[in-house]
């Protein structure tokens, strides 16, 4: 563990932690920030209400609006002066939001990253080849501070310029990677073609988020980086990258480091408080940032708490892999499909590469979901097989167009969007 006293805190001392800061958050907001205050007093609530970890589930959510409603610093609890960063949101679903960071708040995000980076495989000495974009996407910078903090040499190379990553990688022969999954494979592809195998790359560990991807996907990028691969998550709206981070070894769901974000599952539509272990939306509260805390931030993101034990000796608690945000789900017939799962089943043929695309398109008043990806064989037999999986693994039907290997978008460093919405346009 990078901070064992943090990572390794007795439940009771934990506990007693995150509510304590809690408290100093709702108090915080409430003095200092005139929009909670507004939407505390709507509920009829106060800080003082806060009396215990469960109080919590009676305050009001945050949600995607309030921060453009308050754009850019209407909801900071800082002065401006205060600030010494400044990111936004990549704006995967509309306008992209600005979020404010004091000292404080990059020492907790540098922090995050440290812990994250070292339950992914890194340690201090090894060479991290950053190939997250550099600039106002949280990912750069956040994971190029964390990983001085851990005691690595950040190689800053940022997004896209594929060739230049692969001469990078071959003549620095870093052991850690940082990027996008789907820039993983674009790597691994680069690094193919240039003749390599799995033993021939230096790297070690790969450090994958910032969009869903799948358990299969993992494999993938593993055989054919020969690496270990691990999940990384988070969101700038709370801070960035490094909220949860599985364990290397592990592999079974990313820690969340709940001494600085309060984690709860509710119900995606009621917004009902879940149990661990039942699946919904996550809510998290940052309780130790202090230029934007954020009460109870609706992510969107579907995902559910784990249950039970893990074997690293970390008592904080796991995150399953994020199935899909709430608004990348899609509804076929009346059946709710995430991208990952159709891309679960690419990997179960083996003439399929894990390139692909989805095309909603509308039929009459049904929506209609035809999956493009490249194929070695492109034979009607495959392309019925295709749909036959999905429909017996997914439960739905889709159309199915095999696609030239090469031909589909790849990602330039950053998020790859997988569904085209061709609804609105005929
Ligand atoms: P935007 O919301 O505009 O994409 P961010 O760059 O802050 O802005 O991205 C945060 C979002 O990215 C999360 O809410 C989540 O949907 C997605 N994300 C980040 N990491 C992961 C991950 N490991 N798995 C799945 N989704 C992720
Ligand atoms: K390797």
């Amino acid at each position: 563990m990078f901070n064992p006293s943090a990572e390794a805190m007795p439940l009771p001392a934990l506990r007693a932690l995150q509510l304590d800061r809690l408290q100093a958050t709702a108090a915080c907001l409430y003095e200092r920030v005139p929009a909670y205050r507004e939407k505390f007093a709507q509920a009829g609530l106060g800080p003082s209400d806060l009396t215990s970890l469960d109080d919590l589930r009676r305050f009001p959510f945050t949600r995607k609006n309030d921060l453009r409603d308050h754009s850019p610093f209407g909801l900071c609890a800082v002065d401006r002066a205060q600030l010494r960063r400044v990111h936004a949101s990549s704006g995967t679903s509309g306008k992209a939001t600005v979020v404010g960071y004091d000292d404080n708040d990059l020492n907790v995000f540098a922090e995050v990253v440290a812990r994250s980076l070292y339950a992914g495989g890194a340690r201090p000495g090894m060479l991290f080849h950053n190939a997250y974009g550099y600039g106002l996407f949280t990912g750069g910078l956040g994971a190029h501070a964390g990983a001085e903090r851990l005691g690595l040499g950040v190689v800053p190379v940022s997004g896209g310029g594929t060739e230049r990553q692969v001469q990078l990688i071959e003549d620095l022969e870093p052991e850690v990677v940082a990027c996008t999954p789907s820039y993983a494979l674009v790597l691994a592809d680069a690094l193919a073609r240039r003749g390599h195998t799995p033993g021939t790359i230096s790297l070690q560990y790969a450090v994958l988020g910032a969009e869903p991807w799948s358990d299969t996907m993992r494999q993938d990028v593993q055989t054919r980086l020969g690496l270990r691969a691990t999940n990384i998550y988070g969101l700038s709206e709370i801070i960035g990258p490094g909220v949860s981070c599985e364990d290397a070894q592990e592999q079974n769901g990313a820690y969340l480091w709940e001494d600085h974000f309060y984690p709860e599952i509710v119900d995606p539509v009621t917004g009902e408080h879940l149990p661990d272990g039942e699946d919904g939306v996550l809510v998290l509260t940052s309780m130790s940032r202090t230029a934007m805390p954020l009460l109870r931030y609706w992510t969107g993101d579907i995902t559910r708490l784990l249950p039970g034990d893990n074997r690293t000796g970390r008592t904080m608690r796991r995150m399953d892999r994020i199935r899909g945000r709430s608004d990348d789900m899609l509804i076929l017939r009346g059946v709710n499909v995430y991208p990952t799962q159709i891309e679960a089943v690419l990997t179960h043929l083996t003439e399929l590469s894990p390139h692909y695309q989805l095309v909603l398109s509308r039929s009459g008043s049904l929506d209609e979901l035809r999956l493009r990806v490249e194929s070695t064989r492109l034979d009607h037999a495959l392309r019925l097989e295709v749909i036959r999986l999905v429909k017996a693994q997914v439960g739905v039907t889709i159309e199915c167009e095999l696609c030239e290997a090469g031909s589909l978008p790849r990602s330039q460093g950053g998020k790859l969007p997988r569904v085209v919405d061709g609804r609105g346009t005929r």
